[in-house]
């Protein structure tokens, strides 16, 4: 983490603590302006002689961060944090606690901690308090519930860079032949729970030196001759085991996981005679180690077709007589659904063109958001009218590149879109997708899902169920309904690939694509960087089984462009 993050997490928390005290505004929004600034200075913090300078950084502030840059702490900040209960920072993840009202259950419920806010729900004592209904409550129970099961894993988003760099770096090491992630990381898994790398090397004591010595690491958990454990700063374990060269394939293999998977392949190895472990395949009678310094020999080996590991969860993959052809990045040719200034995004529609010309796309649609979206500066239809204008215009400008004038329209809780059918037939692309009422029931949830799909002038259902991975469960729509209606409809179901999101999920995609629904895998960009989130969007995709064919991003310009107009 940066200095400036590390002091602008600090700024918050002093904010959030002050305000669960119930501190005036005024104190509550100075830290909270501070925390802003530090997370938006482009420079290091350090380098800055006259911090006051900083705009939106008063006095008392400028010294906080003074005393945090010579002395790594900050006194006031550690008095604010010991004013309160600890615990009450854990309850102030739950969806829908704010301050205020974390505040109250603690000074007039006695909540302390996740633990004492579900004996106060048992209690009773919860629904005593003002503004604290049976539906609140319920919320409160559901998220916590929800918090238990995402402790502690992190996002794809987070992992995969660290992972990426780290191995990047140890691969430079003398000695190194071989090296790679393994664990659910390979696997693609929406969350991470630690990070495991492999490497074989003939300088065991070089490699597990640069691993422990890494600037990123915070604590050495073990430390071994062939295996490491550390924390770092992020909070992430990473292990570090050196297997042998001659055996690589295998320990991938094994490291890689599933564990679910493994045991299917260690029965099918048992019934060739075989014996499979961490170590290698060998032959049960002799002993000897068979072929396996690559995953295909191993499967060769087992009669089994090199299975990606994306698929390797134990739900039929086993069963494939070849390996199956999933999408890859290079599969895919457009983006439909990115954000410009017009609303929340941060390129000009130029700026956003010339990102997808650089990807080698030959479509990109500008969505920005639709009226209902104040705080994300969603267009009124005037405005709106006078984008399509400007979007028209840069197409005719620019070579290369085919640039929709498009809107990601609001999904309105009844179903309803959020401008009328004369404005959405005047779009070149309509993505609906649900932003408010993200807890209503799952009944409703359907109904209103089912009315976006099958509206004519709608192409794409964006991020279908809402979800914020570790933070918000989203909509539960009964899905084989939905699909089945897509499927009518040739409306596409997206997969937003932004990490925070990837919504559908691996489960969810593989239902639409086995049910014959088309999806869309876009990035949702907001700024030139979230282009690079597609790679987790194709992640899930493979994990939910998804080929080419299956998804529209995959089309050539011209069937893409035959697509849009299918209902008009
Ligand atoms: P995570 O870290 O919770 O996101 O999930 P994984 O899959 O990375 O699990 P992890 O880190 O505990 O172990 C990495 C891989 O090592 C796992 O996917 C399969 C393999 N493995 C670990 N323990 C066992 C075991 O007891 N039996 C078998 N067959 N494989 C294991
Ligand atoms: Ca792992
Ligand atoms: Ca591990
Ligand atoms: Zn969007």
């Amino acid at each position: 983490m940066s200095t400036n993050t590390e002091l602008a997490n600090m700024f918050q928390t002093m904010a959030t603590v002050l305000e669960i005290s119930g501190a005036n505004g005024f104190k509550v929004n100075a830290n909270v302006k501070v925390a802003r600034a530090l997370e938006d200075l482009v420079e290091d913090v350090g380098t800055i002689d006259d911090i006051t300078s900083i705009q939106g950084v008063g006095k008392s502030s400028a010294a906080k961060i003074k005393e945090y840059l010579e002395t790594g702490a900050i006194s006031s900040y550690n008095e604010l944090l010991a004013s309160i209960p600890p615990g009450l920072l854990d309850v102030m993840k739950v969806q829908g606690l704010g301050p205020k009202t974390v505040g109250k259950l603690w000074k007039e419920a006695n909540v302390v901690d996740i633990a004492s806010l579900q004996e106060a729900i048992q209690d009773g004592r919860l629904e005593s308090l003002p503004r604290m209904g049976k539906k609140t409550i319920q919320n409160i129970t559901e998220s916590i519930a929800f918090l238990a099961t995402s402790a502690n894993r992190s996002r794809i988003g987070v992992a995969m860079p660290i992972a990426e760099t780290l191995v990047s770096q140890l691969q430079q090491c003398d000695g190194v032949s071989n090296i790679s992630f393994a664990g659910s990381l390979r696997r693609g898994k929406e969350t991470i729970g630690d990070i495991d790398i492999l490497a074989s090397t003939s300088e065991p004591a070089v490699l597990i030196d640069a691993f422990c010595d890494d600037t990123k690491v915070e604590k050495i958990l073990a430390r071994g001759d062939t295996k490491c454990s550390v924390r770092i700063q992020a909070g992430m374990q990473i292990d570090l085991r050196i297997v042998d060269q001659n055996a690589f394939g295998a320990a991938l293999l094994y490291f890689t996981g599933s564990k679910e998977h493994n045991i299917i392949l260690r029965e099918r190895a048992i019934a060739k005679g075989k014996k499979l472990n961490e170590y290698g395949l060998f032959d049960a009678s002799s002993n000897s180690l068979l072929a396996c310094s690559t995953e295909d020999e191993v499967y060769a080996a087992l009669e089994t077709p090199w299975i990606p590991p994306e698929l390797r969860e134990d739900r039929g993959e086993l069963g494939c007589t070849a390996t199956p052809a999933l999408i890859t990045s290079k599969d895919i040719k457009c983006d439909l659904h990115c954000h410009t200034t017009a609303s929340d995004g941060h390129m000009s529609i130029q700026e956003l063109a010339q990102q997808a010309i650089d990807r080698g796309f030959h479509t990109i649609a500008v969505t920005d958001h639709s009226q209902s979206q104040g705080q994300a500066n969603g267009l009124k239809p005037d405005r709106l009218l006078k984008h399509i204008e400007a979007v028209h215009e840069v197409n005719e400008q620019m070579e290369g590149i085919t640039i929709l004038a498009g809107s990601e329209v609001d999904i309105l809780p009844d179903g309803t879109l959020d401008y009328d059918d004369d404005l959405l037939s005047k779009l070149d692309i309509v993505v609906a997708s649900p932003h408010a009422a993200l807890s209503q029931s799952s009944e409703d949830a359907t109904k209103r899902l089912l009315k976006a799909i099958e509206h004519p002038r709608v192409d794409i259902i964006g991020h279908p169920t809402g979800r914020i991975i570790n933070k918000r469960k989203g909509l539960e729509p009964y899905l084989p309904t939905l699909i089945q209606a897509a499927k009518e409809h040739d409306t596409a179901l997206e997969l937003n690939a932004n990490s925070y999101r990837l919504d559908l999920r691996d489960i969810q995609v593989r239902a639409a694509c086995e049910g014959g629904a088309r999806i869309a895998i876009n990035t949702d960009a907001h700024r030139p960087e979230d282009f690079n989130q597609l790679k987790y969007g194709i992640l899930t995709a493979r994990r939910g089984w998804a080929m080419p064919e299956n998804c529209i991003n995959c089309l050539e310009h011209d069937k893409l462009h035959a697509w849009l107009r299918r209902n008009c």
